[in-house]
């Protein structure tokens, strides 16, 4: 039947998955490796948000009471883990580190701790080149045009483990030699050599998925955890990937598919069973598991009717195509670029109580001191081609520059954007109403910002006395009260400043800055063509200055679609837990929550 189409197959790419070992923990463990022998768990209020294995094989695990750790294992050791900065600057190292390997720069993350990364160019250029008489003894040339930088392998075997265990293994019946599998072959020894670098030189282990799309990639991975690698493997030459796609699929929970959320996730299961099911939030899963193979096979499933039983307001045009396509293991989605600048660059901090202007003052000095500080690490370079210089990622803890001699904007931020998000006034029946609304406002980003001559304790300053306060008070007009339980302060709406940067967005603006001293004299906002819907355009060639630029204050919900998870991932992806007020990685918050759920339920 038309509407059961198995949708087509696209394979030849070749993608790794990286997903690095308990990663809180590895961030301490990097920089104390003695931690490594020992239990050791990082703590965000009450709660373990993860541990290592040594804890874990003591009985210990990810979102456990402090109290109930220290029960089960005296003598864990546990850090804090609150100051998200830290792990954000070690996945930026990270993911900086996987990225140089890469030719096409298509290298992406997802949250902190999870990187895809297509290698399926080094891995064409690396057979186009193999002595397919002497595979045993192979050389993987990991630099195009540097024959002596790379790593021997044996191209007849693969690296790790394969999935499924019985794999087609050496040249097929009447074929001399099997490309499908051969690529996957040698993607395993590539992704082999970089987690073993990432692990000596950086100190992080990983667990490694190898197939040819990034769903099964992610998937995959997840069979050999951790310190593990595993590739999909066909097992048989005839059917390629078919038959080893579908039992790989069909055993897994649907729940577990990536792309497949919890919402979507109990839908299925109900339509599957024909009845509400429960979820059981203490074992983050579910008590009564609908696999793949169900829903796949299930007479009344096309991906018409997913479409009208998935569909809901909000959710992406042909989500039932795009389900039915992960049922099979088909995902066409591009491992995304690399981007040479963030989108935004976000810092926030949340509060218990935030209700004094001398206080609120003291706290976006200190935010405004960290976003420049930030700034100047994200988008200063002195390398003409626009890589990212290397002596800040080099530690885990962010450190201003010492020296900014020769240093230039890679980008220019063209808007800054203030947001809080508010406590409720308590109602009459003296209960406070929960909420997670986030309200902002946006203007042009003074220019003197990008003044390297001067401290960025002054810079802050000014910027809080120029422009924040008058934006606070946009936001919260009421001067009798209010208080806040998370300020977050951006820079936004990039405008990369060199011409001929393969990825530059914005003309060049460098030369406008070239006289710095000159800028800040007259601290005129310059306003360049935008898109974005928070600050409209003025009229061109206006000059704009921070008191008259044309303002927007944008009230925005708790899921907001497309500010809040910066496209890199790497900025603002963190929100607050409003049980616990953790600090929780955006993608993580669902898994969180599953521990506070009997207790509100
Ligand atoms: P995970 O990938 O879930 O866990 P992990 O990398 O620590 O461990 P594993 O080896 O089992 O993959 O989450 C990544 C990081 O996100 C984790 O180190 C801590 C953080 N996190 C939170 O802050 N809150 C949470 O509720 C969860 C689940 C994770
Ligand atoms: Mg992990």
């Amino acid at each position: 039947m038309e509407l059961r189409k198995v949708p087509a197959r696209k394979d030849g790419r070749v993608i790794v998955h990286f997903d690095y070992d308990c990663f809180y923990a590895a961030v301490f463990e990097a920089k104390t490796p003695s931690l490594k022998s020992l239990p050791f768990a990082v703590q965000q209020k009450q709660i373990i948000v993860t541990c290592n294995y040594e804890a874990r094989r003591r009985g210990l695990h990810k979102l456990q009471l402090i109290r109930d750790a220290r029960r089960i294992c005296p003598d864990v050791i546990i850090e804090l883990g609150e100051d998200i900065s830290r792990f954000r600057d070690a996945s930026k190292e990270l993911y900086n580190f996987i990225k140089d390997y890469s030719w096409s720069g298509q290298v992406e993350r997802l949250g902190f701790d999870e990187v895809w990364m297509d290698v399926t160019d080094m891995v064409e250029y690396n057979i186009g080149i193999i002595n397919r008489n002497n595979l045993e003894h192979s050389f993987f040339q990991m630099v195009k045009d540097d024959p002596t930088i790379g790593f021997e392998f044996d191209a007849t075997a693969i690296a790790g483990h394969a999935c499924p265990k019985d794999f087609a293994q050496g040249p097929g019946p009447g074929n001399a030699e099997d490309e499908l599998s051969l690529q996957l072959r040698l993607g395993s020894h590539v992704a082999l050599y970089m987690r073993h670098q990432l692990e000596q030189q950086k100190g992080y282990t990983s667990t490694v998925g190898i197939a040819t799309n990034k769903v099964l990639a992610k998937l995959v991975g997840n069979m050999n955890k951790p310190k593990g690698q595993t590739v999909l493997m066909p097992s048989n030459y005839a059917e390629g990937l078919e038959s080893s796609v579908m039992s790989f699929m069909d055993a897994h929970e649907i729940g577990k598919v990536p792309g497949i959320g919890f919402k979507l996730a109990q839908r299925l299961r109900e339509f599957i069973l024909q009845r509400e099911t429960k979820y059981d939030w203490t074992d983050a899963g579910t008590k009564e598991p609908v696999t793949v193979a169900q829903v796949r096979q299930h007479p009344d499933v096309n991906y018409e009717m997913l479409e009208k039983l998935l569909a809901g307001p909000g959710s992406a045009h042909g989500i039932g195509y795009k389900i039915w396509s992960l049922l099979h293991g088909v995902d066409d989605s591009e491992v995304s670029q690399a981007r040479a600048v963030p989108r935004q660059i976000s810092i926030e901090d949340s509060y218990v109580r935030l209700d004094t202007l001398p206080e609120l003052l003291k706290e976006l000095n200190a935010l405004a001191r960290s976003l420049i500080n930030r700034m100047r690490i994200d988008l200063l370079s002195n390398d003409e081609d626009f890589e990212e210089s290397k002596d800040e990622s080099d530690n885990d803890t962010v450190k201003p520059r010492t020296s900014l001699v020769g240093m230039k904007w890679l980008a220019h931020p063209r808007t800054l954007r203030l947001t809080t998000r508010p406590r409720q006034p308590l109602q009459p029946d003296g209960s406070r109403p929960r909420t997670m609304k986030r309200i902002s406002h946006s203007c042009p980003l003074p220019n003197f910002v990008f003044l390297l001559s001067e401290s960025v304790e002054i810079l802050a300053e000014k910027l809080v006395r120029d422009s924040l306060v008058t934006m606070f008070r946009k936001l919260h007009p009421e001067k009798s009260w209010w208080n806040l339980s998370l300020v977050n302060l951006a820079v936004t709406n990039m405008a990369e400043t060199a011409s001929d940067s393969k990825s530059a967005i914005g003309r060049d603006i460098g030369n406008m800055f070239k006289r710095q001293e000159n800028v800040l004299k007259d601290f005129r906002v310059v306003e360049e063509e935008t898109e974005t819907t928070i600050t409209p355009e003025p009229s061109s060639g206006e000059d704009v200055t921070a008191e008259n630029a044309v303002e927007l204050v944008a009230i925005e919900a708790d899921e907001d679609e497309d500010g809040w998870v910066d496209e890199d991932g790497m900025d603002a992806a963190t929100d607050y837990c409003h049980i616990c007020d953790s600090a929780i990685p955006s993608f993580a918050m669902v898994a969180h929550q599953r521990f506070h759920e009997p207790a509100v339920s």
